[in-house]
């Protein structure tokens, strides 16, 4: 992230050049399409290196113009936006995960990054790491993290506010394949699920390797590397999700006593148990999860986007 965002969104929303006034907001009440419900109590408790919270005037929800303000927002993050409304945007503009229904480890959370997109005034951007228990795959190992890109208007209510996803799987590899779907010009329509009665942008999880795909068909055409290939999931289920925060501002120390990775969310992998996201090196066998959370590559140029 820029110096000129960190820590500027506020004073930009005042002065009228970032028209996203939610983004200061301490709100929490939008929806939850996705279902989501395993959400961390860590992403409102203050921290010991946060910023102090700022009074600013706040809406409850990005698109709704008629919300009362509140009266002091608490950006425990350091990045503009409030705990709650990070958290509101990203229940509401998750897209629909699909995991393969026969995928044989299939346990996972959704741990993910939103603060304002680096490039683009007005939008936000959404890092998400599918962390899985395990990857049961060709030369599987204990772990797995695979991310996918997101790009928001948060002044659109979703799902047309979802401008972009991109899947990048097996990066760094000769597997590797990049597949991106949005609205804006050039970009190929995401392939869709009903969630909430609205058709979502879907990613696709490999089956049993997790590379992520914005497409399903490129997803099944990898038959070398993600032999099986993706299926469309009917449901995206109540995945637990946990904010990291950001560099140098972590929400999130230890996965297990965040309630994250967990026995009881079906976690198996003893060394998976208290990992740091943020902390550099491997989660378990796979990749380092502090460098997903941060890499530009998932950084959509949404430009061409009305
Ligand atoms: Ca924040
Ligand atoms: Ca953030």
């Amino acid at each position: 992230m820029g110096k000129y965002f960190r820590g500027g969104i506020c004073a930009m929303i005042v002065a009228g050049l970032f028209p996203l006034s939610a983004a200061c907001g301490g709100g929490g009440a939008a929806p939850d399409p996705g279902g989501a419900s395993a959400t961390s109590t860590s992403g409102t408790s203050p921290a010991a290196d946060a910023p102090d919270a700022s009074p600013t005037p706040a809406t409850v929800s990005p698109h709704d113009k008629d919300a009362s303000p509140t009266p002091s927002v608490v950006d425990t993050d350091g990045d503009g936006i409030g705990d709650a409304m990070e958290e509101s945007l990203a229940a509401e503009y998750m897209p629909f995960v699909s995991i393969h229904p026969s995928d044989k480890c299939p346990t996972h959370g959704l741990l993910y990054r939103l603060s304002p997109h680096p490039k683009e005034p007005g939008r936000v951007m959404l890092w998400v790491d599918i962390l899985y228990d395990q990857d049961c795959g060709a030369n599987g190992h204990a772990g797995d993290d695979e991310s996918f890109g997101v790009v928001i208007d948060p002044h659109v209510p979703a799902p047309a506010g979802i401008l972009a996803v991109r899947g990048i799987s097996h990066q760094g590899t000769p597997c590797e394949h990049d597949t991106t779907c949005g609205a804006c010009k050039g970009m190929t329509a995401c392939q869709t699920a009903m969630q909430g009665g609205v058709a979502y942008p879907m990613v696709f999880s490999s089956v049993d390797k997790h590379g992520n795909y914005a497409d399903l068909n490129t997803c099944s055409g990898s038959v070398v590397c993600d032999f099986g290939g993706c299926a469309a999931s009917t449901t995206s289920g109540s995945t637990p999700r946990l904010n990291a925060g950001e560099p140098g501002h972590p929400l999130v120390h230890d996965l297990t006593t965040d309630g994250f990775v967990t026995a009881a969310n079906g976690w198996k992998q003893a060394a998976l148990m208290h990992a740091d996201p943020w902390k550099p090196g491997n989660f378990g066998g796979a990749g380092d999860v502090s460098k997903d959370l941060v890499d530009p590559a998932f950084v959509i140029d949404t430009t061409a986007c009305p």
